[in-house]
């Protein structure tokens, strides 16, 4: 069997992805993407124009959720869902798709909006990614890549100070289902790896940071390998951040 991830540097969903095959210990090969190459290279090799989308010999996945249910078909143990009949397994499914549905937007488009405004940023993200052009030549290109991304995933200034305001009541539902024993447990759900690659990518950004890092909400990072990239201070207005801080 071969099984070749198709990934981004810094997409959460992919993380969510790397993290189930590493607790699966199933052994695959990533292809990292430029972004938005996947809008052209993704219809090619896996039929989709997002990334995570996966190639299992013949076979071809696309999206985090597909991939997570072809992965527990897979490799049975651990398990990503709870068994059908635990009174847990239709909240954690409810979770996990909150989690793809909803939440994964808000750290991409608030990202966004940190790369318009700090496009040197974006390559702190490549980490140890094997991209198919060497970084000099794509490091002038970083600022007309920020736009393009913001323009395609929506973000501008607005949609980040909504996305920023209706933070804590996010985090809120996230340390919620962590109190109710959700969310959170030694071994991770498909659920906690859904929603815990956004909180970690949300981390990332040093001005968001300190809305997260003293909740419950921050420990789902723990199932992740340590974030590489970073957004630095003061990318984001600090007026934006007032009013979820005090929320
Ligand atoms: N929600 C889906 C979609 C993931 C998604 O939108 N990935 C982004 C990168 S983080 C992407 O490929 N964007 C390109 C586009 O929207 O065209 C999933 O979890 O697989």
């Amino acid at each position: 069997m071969t099984l070749k991830l198709y990934s981004q540097p810094g997409s959460h969903p992919c993380a969510t992805v790397e993290a189930a095959l590493a607790l699966k210990e199933i052994d695959y090969d990533r292809v990292d993407l430029l972004p938005l190459s996947q809008l052209l290279i993704g219809r090619l090799r896996y039929g989709g124009t997002t990334v995570p989308g996966m190639r299992l010999d013949g076979e071809r996945i696309v999206g985090s959720r597909p991939i997570m249910r072809r992965l527990d078909a897979l490799v049975a143990e651990p398990a990503l869902l709870p068994a059908t009949d635990d009174p847990s397994y239709e909240t954690v499914l409810e979770a996990e798709r909150w989690g793809d549905e909803t939440f994964q937007g808000v750290p991409r488009r608030i990202i966004d909006v940190a790369f318009l405004r700090d496009p040197a940023a974006m390559e702190s993200y490549a980490g140890d990614a094997k991209l198919p052009l060497p970084r000099a030549l794509l490091r002038p290109g970083l600022p007309l890549t920020a736009r393009m991304m913001a323009s395609r995933n929506k973000a501008r200034d607005e949609s980040a100070r909504a996305d920023l305001d209706a933070l804590p009541g996010q985090l809120d539902r996230i340390d919620a289902w962590i109190a109710d024993g959700v969310l959170g447990g030694d071994q991770p759900n498909a659920a906690d790896l859904q929603i815990g690659s956004s909180v970690r990518l949300l981390m990332s950004i040093v001005d968001v940071r300190p809305l997260v890092e003293a909740r419950p909400s921050a420990r789902l990072t723990r199932y992740f390998p340590p974030m590489v990239g970073e957004v630095g201070p003061g990318a984001l207005p600090a007026e934006w951040l007032h009013a979820s801080a005090s929320a």
